[in-house]
């Protein structure tokens, strides 16, 4: 694990920022991230389902210095290419995406590969591939994601003993129910909605990081 860049037991896990293409509005995608940041968010996630990879690759270039300032982990959602060309600190794949073992050869072993897991199988699945995190959902029903299985926290209360890495729960996490995430055994939560919906992305961030702090106690 200590080839990692950023040692994932040390990685404050708590808000998982995930800056999402569709939910930018006006707004830079710099300065969602710096928001994030400042809110708390001890990992940032470009995800973009809309834009080719140009797009993709110019937004990623600017979350990239934003976390490189703050000395916070950046992580590329889907494209292993993008995360190298802008040197990012991890990718991760859900499973229509390229196979983690291809993913974790191509990123080497610098970097984070995360993964996704919606039922007891897939988190098997998953740790066959010594993920460095899984995020498992959905926590709740999102709109963010509405095919997604909502197996909601209980999932993670049943497989938590057998899952070497961090976990984050993810989907429809606000800070009204993080603390029940938290408390199924989560060590923190991956959010995109409630805290971009938010007109003060950094406030909100305070608030799901608080929430998840609150619960652990
Ligand atoms: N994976 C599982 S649920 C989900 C993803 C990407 C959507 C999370 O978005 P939101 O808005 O925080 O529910
Ligand atoms: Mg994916």
């Amino acid at each position: 694990m200590t080839k990692r860049r950023f040692d994932p037991r040390k990685i404050d896990w708590s808000l998982y920022a995930i800056l999402d293409r569709e939910f930018v509005g006006q707004r830079s995608f710099a300065q969602l991230a710096e928001a994030a940041i400042r809110g708390g968010a001890g990992i940032v996630q470009l995800r973009d389902k809309v834009s080719g990879g140009r797009d993709f690759y110019f937004e990623a270039l600017e979350v990239r210095e934003v976390t490189r300032n703050f000395g916070v982990p950046f992580v590329v959602n889907d494209r292993v290419d993008v995360a190298l060309a802008v040197d990012a600190d991890g990718v991760h794949v859900g499973w229509s995406d390229l196979p983690p073992d291809v993913t974790r050869k191509l990123i080497g072993e610098e970097r984070l590969l995360g993964l996704s897991a919606s039922s007891e199988e897939e988190v098997t699945r998953a740790l066959a591939f010594a993920p460095d995190y899984l995020g498992i959902g959905a926590m709740f029903a999102t709109a963010t994601k509405p095919e997604y299985r909502v197996p909601g926290p209980s999932l993670i209360a049943k497989v938590r003993d057998r899952i070497p890495c961090p976990v984050v729960g993810i989907g429809g996490v606000t800070p009204e129910n993080a603390g029940q995430v938290v408390r199924a055994g989560a060590d923190g939560v991956a959010v995109i909605s409630s805290l971009l919906n938010s007109d003060d992305v950094e406030e909100q961030a305070r608030r799901l990081v608080e929430a998840v702090q609150r619960a652990r106690r």
